[in-house]
């Protein structure tokens, strides 16, 4: 037989497709143009194909056995309501397979108030665990054996308070600091980008990590110091470049801090760790997690590490949460399950699977269950452990492999032209393209050129609402003032007071450790608000200016007769009336803002006056900006939950203050169930998870010329 050729097998494609097999490639938002065909012309001359697992540039993995020695760890994120309700649900879950604790904490807790701040009303309990002092983290880990466990915690704000009572938990379960195995998120930048649980501005805050990492590297050699997180970006809506980009840039600036402090770089280095998210673009999601070390490597080479252990990125990854839907919910199932593979085949060293109920609320004990079969049925019935690294010499993740490396470092270098990641941050680069690629990924669904089943293609005529667990907030924060009360009772206030003190002190002369003055503090039963305030004291708070982008959206539908239809009909109401002009509101301690900025965004573009409000604003706050800048639509975006309360409580500030005229709509993740007391309760109209923003517009206009014609 003749060898055939690349040429060989155009014209034979261009035969079955009747047009040229160019028009095949896949244009990714990466900017990656996907070819239908790889062969081993793709991999030439790449250099890490000779690689092997175990050593340095650990494309293949870290580990030499991979998990055919040990598999991932099932580490399941969760928390929510008490200390109690929590403890139970990782007691269970641990007996059911799972393999290390993820603790998911409130929005109160992460932000540094206590539950009984006036501020957090509509938080406390709700997306996570309250935690007011040691006496709450006790509970938590009550029965769960701080020496045996690793345990994970999601804090970035309040994240000297947590980890001062972690410890003072395992000294009073007679766990000593250097036997507790686990991690702490402690990854402000991005916060500071996109998640947006900060409390003190960047540099401070860049003050507490370089505290956190000198305090672990001597006295918890087991504990994981950070867990540099791109997950968060791509949930905001970045790339797959942006997010290796960005997140390795990040990693890189902690580096340096901890070496300014004055660190030797193999002391903590090897304890550094990493997030991903995993999303749907099944090879693209495994090649960014082996181009992610071959990254990591490289950049921890310049600070010329001894060890091979400084050189190794490990991480955890979860599924993604932005992929899953609220129509047709049982798809997520099938979604996440392909987003585990991938994790496991890019070599994940943890895992978290969504659960399929979690576009729309905290999962219950039955789509947990799933949630965490689906990793064990990958352990244990697939096979996929057995190899190490299995993709390995795949033309197509060889080369993605490469692409995506070279994208990134691309990218990486531009951030390094800025002076580094804290100030690209302050610039806002990073933050201002990862909201454009979300606004125009926004377009492309909406548009239905990007199809996701069941929300914009084969979507079912009549849903059947599925069983989700809600939250009372009221009786868990009742609960939790009733700790705090006890616990201020029992303590020596002179030994609070002092340890506050020393920690204010410490905050203020940069003499001494934040952490360790903190330990004292938690030890002496400070609560977790009070540990905050004795740095707020020094630190002040953040405040970010909100900005969004513009000309993104309307770009995508130029002339587009939807579009066209609906410019028409503002304008005309411009004339009737005044331009419509709307408020976006974001209430309570919830700091996802990719909805809020896309829809401000979006709006802008369709011929909406648009009002971008701040960050955590109380109902109260939210009704004054509204009033002060005459619009006729508040539009609150909810994503943490908090809407049963806060919503109501805009509706009376706004009348309470003359208002009474002003819509209220609210949009992200509205259960259906809470569809009609929000309705109840003087909100015009909800617009759940997979809301098309045309549409959402169009509703908008219609109750304003409905108010028009009244
Ligand atoms: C691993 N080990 C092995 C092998 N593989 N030993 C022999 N042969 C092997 N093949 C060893 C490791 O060296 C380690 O020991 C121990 O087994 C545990 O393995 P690991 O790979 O370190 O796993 P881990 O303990 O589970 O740690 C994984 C991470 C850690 C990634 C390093 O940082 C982690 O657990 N991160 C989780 C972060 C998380 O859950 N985040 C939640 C995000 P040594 O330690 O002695 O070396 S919540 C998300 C939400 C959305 C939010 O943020 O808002």
């Amino acid at each position: 037989m003749t060898k055939k050729t690349i040429a060989d097998w155009q014209a034979l494609a261009e035969k079955e497709l009747k047009r040229p097999a160019d028009s095949l490639v896949w244009n990714t938002p990466e900017g990656i143009p996907v070819k239908p065909l790889y062969t081993a012309d793709d991999i030439a001359g790449i250099g890490h194909l000779e690689s092997l697992p175990g050593f340095a540039p650990f494309v293949r993995g870290p580990r030499a056995t991979m998990y055919a020695g040990r598999p991932w760890t099932i580490r399941q994120y969760a928390g929510f309501s008490t200390a109690e309700e929590s403890n139970a649900f990782y007691r269970k879950a641990l007996a059911a397979g799972q393999q290390g604790v993820s603790v998911a904490f409130d929005l109160a807790t992460h932000r540094g108030y206590d539950s009984d701040h006036p501020r957090v009303e509509g938080d406390v309990g709700k997306a996570g665990v309250a935690i007011d002092s040691v006496e709450d983290m006790k509970i938590l880990f009550d029965g769960i054996p701080l020496q045996d466990i690793s345990v994970s915690m999601t804090m970035n704000g309040a994240v000297i308070p947590i980890l001062a009572n972690f410890i003072v938990t395992g000294e009073e379960q007679g766990v000593s600091r250097d036997k507790l195995s686990g991690t702490i998120q402690n990854d402000i930048l991005k916060e500071f980008m996109v998640r947006n649980t900060y409390i003190y501005p960047p540099e401070p805050s860049m003050r507490i990590i370089a505290d956190i990492i000198e305090y672990t590297a001597k006295e918890m050699p087991k504990f994981n110091s950070i867990s540099i997180s791109g997950y968060h970006m791509q949930e905001a809506g970045a790339t797959l470049v942006q997010e290796l980009a960005f997140t390795l840039a990040d990693g890189r600036e902690y580096v340096r801090a901890a070496i300014a402090k004055g660190l030797d770089v193999d002391a903590f280095a090897g304890r550094l760790s990493f997030f991903f998210a995993i999303g749907m673009n099944f090879f693209m999601e495994a090649a960014k997690l082996r181009a992610a070390r071959l990254l990591w490597t490289r950049i921890m080479q310049e600070f010329e590490p001894k060890k091979a252990s400084s050189l190794m990125l490990r991480t955890h990854c979860q599924t993604s949460g932005v992929s899953l839907a609220e129509q047709d919910p049982y798809n997520n199932i099938v979604r996440t399950a392909f987003e585990a593979m991938s994790a496991v085949l890019g070599g994940t060293q943890s895992l978290h699977t969504n659960s399929f109920d979690e576009a729309i609320a905290l999962p219950t004990e039955f789509s947990a269950r799933i949630a965490r079969n689906t990793q064990l049925i990958l352990q244990h019935e697939t096979g996929v452990t057995k190899v190490v690294d299995p993709l390995a010499g795949s033309y197509y993740v060889e080369s993605l492999t490469n692409e995506m490396a070279e994208k990134a470092w691309a990218l990486i270098e531009e951030i390094e032209q800025l002076g580094g990641m804290t100030k690209a941050v302050d610039d806002g680069l990073p933050k201002r393209l990862i909201e454009e690629a979300a606004t125009r990924r926004q377009a492309a669904v909406d548009r239905a050129e990007e199809v996701i089943v069941g929300v914009n293609k084969y979507r079912l005529e009549n849903e059947e609402p599925i069983d989700i667990l809600q939250i009372d907030n009221t009786a868990v924060r009742l609960s939790q003032i009733k700790r705090i009360e006890q616990t201020r009772r029992q303590r020596d206030p002179k030994r609070v007071s002092e340890t506050l003190a020393r920690l204010t002190e410490v905050a203020k002369t940069g003499e001494g450790n934040i952490l360790e003055a903190a330990v004292d503090a938690a030890r002496a039963r400070a609560t977790v608000g009070e540990i905050s305030d004795a740095m707020r004291a020094v630190f002040g708070d953040h405040v970010a200016v909100p900005e969004v982008v513009h000309d993104i959206y309307g770009k995508a539908y130029q002339g587009d007769p939807e579009m066209v239809t609906l410019s028409t009909r503002l304008k005309d109401y411009g004339k009737a009336a005044s331009k419509p002009r709307i408020l976006i509101a974001k209430l309570g301690q919830d700091g996802h803002d990719r909805g809020a900025k896309v829809i401000a965004s979006a709006f802008g573009d369709i011929g909406f006056d648009v009002v971008a409000g701040p960050l955590f604003q109380t109902p109260e706050e939210a009704a004054d900006l509204a009033v002060a800048n005459k619009v006729q639509v508040v539009g609150m975006s909810s994503l943490a939950a908090g809407h049963k309360t806060l919503a109501p409580q805009l509706v009376e500030a706004l009348k309470a203050k003359g208002a009474h005229d002003v819509i209220v709509v609210v949009g992200g993740v509205i259960p259906r169930q809470d569809y009609e007391f929000l309705l109840e309760h003087g909100v015009s109209a909800v617009f759940g998870p997979g809301t098309n923003v045309m549409d959402a517009a169009r509703s908008v206009l219609d109750l304003l010329e409905g108010r028009l014609r009244n």
